[in-house]
């Protein structure tokens, strides 16, 4: 064991396999990472689906810098500085219609549970505090705090963690590889479980119900698109009940799918949509929570000098995070790369389903500059083929995700055709050793 890593207890880490053997990155531009023994790796994910402009960008650096010098903190709690309402203004700007008050936090987890409490102080306010249900999704992630992991349905991130928030409840999730295996886009098939939130509403009562939160592509459970008029129909029950509908757009938010925000493919418009990664380019800790006019609307009554909503760190709309947003947000409008997906998704499918027919490859998904390819897993080893191609594609200098048996791609918006090519031939060499 090397004892200079000894005191660092990794987050989401098979801690003593990465000590034995560490991956230790410390330096990175453009699309790639440099390791610390020199060898340059491609980042097929963005960091951690975060650094969608790329790395290392210049106006990002030097707002960074700037901002460190100049004005390094300023309490948000009854005060605040320029460039929190500069960053909410434009954030507002991309985000669907109607979505424009931008509630800052400092990651996806705390604009989760952030999300999850405007929704019950709203029913509340609005005199509808018996709407105190909240329903998730089987396989959903909604980052790893208790308001999260409650409505979140990936069974390894819940199981230790005891009976988490009351009163939530879940819809199945939309995986159905006997009928869409190997969609190209939005698979055909499974609007109807959507119908799952019908189901709730009959059996606990829709007046009980306050949100339902979805994200819109599955991410981190493994790429899951939504069928065509999945969300659409949830969209309407939630309408027929006053339930309000939470979009999580951690990691479709900032042109992953082809527009600024996924709401805005897929044609649907949350109450709510939750943010944060590509919101600073992964250059500084961020999230947010962008909140239909009316939902804040009904905040604002009462006596004017009292607090309408109870909520907020020490750390919201930190002036570096801020600054960093503002370089990110005009990195991406110079570069046209919160449209760029819709350019490149049609040669990264292509690519990506050329995969079909390697052995082990049971299904491959895709939207935008998203990939899964779902592998066979290794009989009584859950995960590992996945793993070990994920060890095999580092050492071949490219840097894929995996979560259980699917590898997921998600590379920053400003890659190029023969860096896609790059990405799916090493790929494809890794998922041939693993046969
Ligand atoms: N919601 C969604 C949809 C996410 O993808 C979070 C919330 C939580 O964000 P923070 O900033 O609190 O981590 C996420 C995070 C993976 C992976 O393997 C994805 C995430 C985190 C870790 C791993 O795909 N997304």
């Amino acid at each position: 064991m090397n004892h200079a890593l000894d005191a660092y207890w990794m987050p989401f880490t098979a801690n003593r396999q990465f000590k034995k053997a560490p991956r230790l990155l410390t330096r990175s531009s453009g699309m790639h990472y440099w390791t610390d023994d020199g060898r340059q790796i491609l980042d097929g994910v963005a960091g951690l689906w975060c650094v969608n402009a790329g790395h290392a960008r210049p106006k990002i650096v030097q707002a960074i810098q700037q901002q460190a010098a100049e004005l390094d903190y300023a309490p948000p709690f009854q005060m605040a500085h320029p460039k929190a309402f500069e960053l909410a203004d434009k954030v507002a700007k991309l985000t669907p219609a109607g979505l424009n008050k931008i509630f800052f936090t400092n990651s996806g987890s705390e604009s989760v549970d952030t999300a999850l409490k405007i929704a019950l102080a709203y029913h509340r306010v609005r005199g509808e505090g018996q709407r105190t249900r909240l329903i998730g999704r089987e396989r959903g992630y909604h980052g790893v705090n208790f308001g999260g992991i409650s409505v979140g349905g990936m069974v390894a991130n819940r199981k230790m963690f005891g009976a988490m928030l009351a009163g939530v409840d879940h819809i199945r999730h939309t995986h159905d590889p006997a009928r869409n295996a190997f969609s190209v886009g939005q698979p055909e098939h499974g609007a109807e479980f959507a119908d799952d939130l019908e189901k709730l509403c009959a059996l606990h009562d829709p007046s009980t119900i306050a949100a339902v939160i979805v994200e819109p592509v599955a991410g981190s459970t493994g790429v899951l698109v939504p069928p065509k008029g999945y969300l659409n129909r949830l969209r309407e029950i939630c309408d027929k009940h006053g339930i309000l509908l939470i979009f999580d757009e951690v990691i479709t938010g900032f042109g992953r799918t082809g527009n600024p925000f996924a709401a805005q493919t897929f044609g649907v418009t949350p109450d709510l949509l939750v943010m944060a990664k590509g919101i600073t380019n992964g250059c500084a800790p961020m999230g947010a929570v962008a909140a239909k006019q009316s939902i804040h609307d009904t905040f604002m009554s009462g006596p004017e000098h009292l607090i309408e909503f109870f909520h907020g760190y020490t750390y919201s709309a930190h002036p570096i995070a801020c600054a960093a947003g503002l370089g990110t947000l005009a990195t991406y409008e110079e570069e046209g790369l919160l449209t760029r997906a819709q350019q490149l998704q049609g040669y990264f499918a292509e690519q990506l389903h050329a995969l079909r027919g390697l052995p082990n490859v049971i299904d491959v998904r895709n939207i935008g500059l998203v990939g899964g390819v779902e592998l066979a897993p290794i009989p009584g080893e859950p995960a590992k083929r996945a793993f070990n191609i994920f060890l095999d594609c580092y050492d071949k200098g490219v840097l894929i995700r995996t979560t259980g048996d699917t590898v997921a791609l998600s590379p920053p918006l400003i890659i190029e055709r023969q860096q896609i090519d790059q990405l799916i031939d090493t790929l494809r060499g890794a998922i041939q050793r693993a046969a």
